[in-house]
């Protein structure tokens, strides 16, 4: 009796296996699965955006057709970069899924006709797109890159990581407008067909975003999403973006990461423009930072390492509460070839502070170079800390 009801025990936990597994997948399959756009009609396009002046997209039997041009250097613009914005809400067709609390994957199938295998950066766009223009990229994640192969479908599922999500004061919901999609430079122009854009959502809850940092560590790369929340600035002109990645080969400490930059050639020298792009270390990375307690002889440090060839020469700090810049710093210069520490005491930073904005409040600390002409420059940054003396 007792065997035979150890039997039938196992034989439900075994039914209740199936089913539940079987359970998962059409879960995830149908009422998981948020249609955002076929991609197919006409119509369908109203909405969706070339941004900047190359490309076109227009619609085929496969879907949206995005013609990426092989002269982007064209009518005096240079942009590296085709790029579409898709956005997650539709106005006229009553359709809003901005609202990303519960959503895990953005996905869509593109059908490439280029030649070889291409690769293509998707980024999640969290502030409103001025349609005309560039999508602000301070205001998009980073981007996450899909392998296209030629004259094939490929299934493109980008992986959203909701507690990277930026927070905007007295809003629950984690809003994302649109997703940005950046097409690869091409020889000969190439048509890339795009169709069902969608999402996929989850019950489970937003993973918890864990900002601790060492003590005495302001950002040391080292974490995903130190990167990931490091912000640009470029003047609302798309040409300095500066490119920003996570770099694991090049580092100061030989631990964990660094910040790999790419500051963007402009159009005039900074003293004439006034331009002066850069990265920011902003409140997001800042929250749980600590600058008090520190004595006028603490420095804040942070290392520099520029390549020999290509390497940026001159570069400025900045520290600032909320607007208010209490320290412009005059500027600093890189050694070609080998990582430098620079550093400035408490002392120098607060020389003139004051009670509302100084070193103990700092939220934003931003590394500026003067805009210039010619070729990119690179730079590394790595290991924002205060040592005590
Ligand atoms: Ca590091």
């Amino acid at each position: 009796m007792k065997k035979t009801l150890i039997f039938f025990i196992t034989l439900i936990t075994v039914f209740c296996a199936c089913a539940c597994g079987k359970n998962e997948t059409e879960v995830r399959t149908d009422e998981r699965m948020i249609s955002v756009n076929a991609l197919s009609a006409p119509s369908d396009l109203d909405s969706v955006r070339m941004i900047g002046p190359v490309g076109k997209v227009t619609t085929s039997d496969k879907g949206a057709c995005v013609t990426v041009t092989s002269d982007p250097y064209k009518a005096g613009f240079k942009l590296d970069t085709t790029a579409l914005y898709l956005p997650f809400s539709d106005e006229r067709a009553e359709k809003d899924y901005t609202d990303f609390t519960n959503t895990e994957f953005v996905a869509f199938d593109v059908f490439s006709e280029s030649d070889e295998t291409v690769s293509l950066d998707v980024r999640l766009v969290f502030s409103d797109v001025d349609l005309g223009q560039a999508v602000n990229r301070s205001k998009c994640g980073l981007p996450q890159t899909f392998e296209i192969k030629p004259n094939s479908w490929n299934r493109v599922a980008y992986s959203v990581k909701r507690e990277l999500i930026p927070k905007t004061e007295g809003v629950p919901a984690l809003t994302v407008k649109g997703a940005y999609i950046e097409f690869p430079a091409v020889e000969n122009d190439t048509d890339f067909h795009l169709k069902d854009l969608r999402l996929y959502t989850t019950d489970k809850p937003v993973p918890a975003l864990s900002s601790a940092v060492k003590s005495g560590e302001i950002c040391s790369f080292d974490s995903y999403w130190q990167t990931e929340l490091t912000r640009v600035d470029y003047y609302w002109d798309t040409r300095l973006i500066p490119q920003i990645r996570r770099e694991t080969g090049i580092t100061s400490d030989g631990i964990g990461a660094s910040l790999k930059v790419t500051a963007k050639a402009g159009t005039a020298a900074g003293s004439v423009s006034g331009r002066y792009p850069g990265i920011l270390i902003g409140e997001e990375l800042l929250a749980s930072v600590d600058f008090s307690d520190y004595p006028d002889d603490a420095k804040l440090c942070f290392d520099l390492f520029a390549p020999k060839n290509g390497g940026i020469d001159r570069l400025f700090l900045s520290l600032y509460v909320g607007s208010t810049r209490f320290f412009n710093g005059k500027a600093f210069y890189a050694v070609p070839g080998q990582w430098t520490t620079v550093s400035y005491t408490v002392a120098e930073l607060n020389a003139a502070a004051t009670d509302d904005a100084n070193f103990e409040k700092t939220n934003r600390i931003f590394v500026r170079w003067s805009e210039f002409t010619g070729t990119d420059k690179v730079f590394y940054l790595d290991n924002f800390r205060v040592v005590a003396p």
